[in-house]
C-alpha cells in the first residue's frame, strides 16, 4: 500500500495545550506521526512516497481566504509583540450569542482580536511552525489523492496536524486545514461526481460536517463519541442529516461509552451500507484511532484486531479510497493500530497483533 509521509509535521510541536482553563501536556505531539511512520516503513508491503506541493487553490475551495491569510503570517505578528511564549491561544472568541441578532461580527485588526475570531476553543495553539506543518498536512492528503487518481485503489495520507474539527472559517480540536475536506471537494473540482467522507475518529468531525451540510454530492457519515458526554459537545446527534438538498447526505452514529469490537462492527456496517447506497466514486476515510481501548481522550474499547476488521469492511466497499490521518493519542498502541486498520483494509494476511 502507497503511504504519504513527511518529516515537517515536527515543525508543530506545542508543549501544552489549555484544558479546564489550565496548561496541560499536549496530547497531539510528533512521536504520534512518527511512530506510525516508522511501523510502516517495517514493513515491505508499505511504500512511502514523498508529498508535493499543491499550493493553496484547494485549500481555498474549502476555507475562507482570510483564515488561510491570517494562519501564514499569525505567529509572526504575534512574536512582533516579543513575547517568550512557545505556543499562544486566543483569550477572547466570537461567542455567537455575543452577536445575536446585530449580524456579522466586527473583523479586528489587532493579532489578540484576530485570534479570538478564527479559533474556537482553547486546544489548539499556534506555535512558530504550525502553519508550514498544516500546509503539509494537507499536501500529503493531496498527493494521496494524486495517486489514486493516477490508478492506486487507496493510499494513506499521514496527515499531522489532523482536520476534520476544522470548519470552513475557523481552527480548533488541534486542527487547521481539513485535510479530508480539502481531499473531497478535491476530488469534485477534478470530476468525481460524488465522494463519501467515512469518518472513525472518536471525536465527531464538526468541521467536515460544516463544510458539506448542504451537499448533496459530498456524504459525510460518522461514528463518534455521543456528544452527550464527548467532545466537541456540540454537535454529532443522531437527528443532525443535512439541509436542504444535502438532507440524508449527512448521516451521524453516535456510540455508547465502552463499547468493543463487536458493536462497534455492527455501528460500522450501517455507515459502510448508507455509504454504498451514495455509490460514490471516492472514499475518504478519517482514520482517527482513539477509539482504541486505552486512549486517553476516548473511552472506546476497539482492539488491534478490531481495527484490522474495521479495515477490512471498508475496504468491502471496493472502491477507490484515500485514507487520511486524523487522531490517536495512545503512543503505546497507534502505531500498531495504523498499521491493522491499514493491513485489514489491504488485505495483507495476518498482521501481527503486536511488535
Ligand atoms: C483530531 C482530534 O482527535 N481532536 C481531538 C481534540 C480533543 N481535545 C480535547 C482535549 C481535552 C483534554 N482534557 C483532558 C482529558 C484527559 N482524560
Ligand atoms: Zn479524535
Amino acid at each position: 500500500m502507497i503511504f504519504v509521509a513527511s518529516d515537517h509535521h515536527r515543525a508543530h510541536d506545542p508543549s501544552i495545550e489549555v484544558s479546564w482553563g489550565s496548561p496541560a501536556p499536549m496530547f497531539e505531539v510528533p512521536r504520534r506521526a512518527d511512530a506510525i511512520r516508522e511501523k510502516l516503513e517495517a514493513d515491505t508491503r508499505f511504500l512511502r512516497v514523498e508529498m508535493a506541493d499543491h499550493g493553496l487553490p484547494a485549500i481555498e475551495a474549502v476555507h475562507d481566504p482570510r483564515l488561510v491569510t491570517f494562519l501564514t503570517d499569525a505567529w509572526t505578528r504575534f512574536q512582533a509583540d516579543a513575547r517568550h511564549q512557545r505556543e499562544v491561544f486566543p483569550d477572547v472568541m466570537a461567542h455567537p450569542a455575543v452577536l445575536e441578532g446585530m449580524g456579522a461580527a466586527y473583523y479586528p485588526t489587532t493579532i489578540e482580536g484576530q485570534l479570538g475570531y478564527w479559533c474556537w476553543e482553547t486546544n489548539t495553539p499556534l506555535v512558530a511552525g504550525t502553519y508550514p506543518a498544516a500546509r503539509a498536512s494537507v499536501d500529503i492528503a493531496l498527493t494521496a489523492l494524486d495517486r489514486v487518481d493516477a490508478g492506486e485503489p487507496v493510499a494513506y495520507a499521514l496527515c499531522r496536524p489532523p482536520g476534520h474539527h476544522a470548519p470552513r472559517a475557523a481552527y480548533g480540536g488541534y486542527c487547521y486545514f481539513n485535510n479530508a475536506a480539502i481531499v473531497a471537494q478535491a476530488a469534485i473540482d477534478r470530476g468525481r461526481s460524488r465522494v463519501a467522507v467515512l469518518d472513525v475518529d472518536f471525536h465527531h468531525g464538526n468541521g467536515t460536517q460544516q463544510i458539506f451540510w448542504h451537499r448533496p454530492d459530498v456524504m459525510y457519515a460518522s461514528l463518534h463519541g455521543d456528544p452527550a458526554r464527548a467532545y466537541p459537545y456540540f454537535c454529532g446527534t443522531a437527528d443532525e442529516v443535512g439541509v436542504d438538498a444535502g438532507i440524508g447526505t449527512t448521516l451521524n452514529v453516535p456510540i455508547a461509552a465502552g463499547t468493543g469490537d463487536d458493536e462497534y462492527l455492527d455501528h460500522l456496517t450501517q455507515a459502510v451500507q448508507a455509504i454504498d447506497d451514495f455509490d460514490p466514486e471516492l472514499v475518504v476515510v478519517s482514520l482517527g484511532l482513539d477509539t482504541s481501548a486505552g486512549d486517553p481522550l476516548g473511552d472506546l474499547l476497539v482492539t488491534g484486531d478490531g481495527m484490522a476488521r474495521c479495515g477490512r469492511l471498508v475496504a468491502e466497499l471496493n472502491r477507490r479510497t484515500v485514507i487520511v490521518q486524523e487522531g490517536g493519542y495512545d503512543l503505546a498502541t497507534v502505531a500498531i493500530d495504523a498499521h491493522q486498520w491499514l493491513s485489514g483494509f489491504a488485505g495483507f494476511s495476518s498482521p501481527p497483533a503486536t511488535g
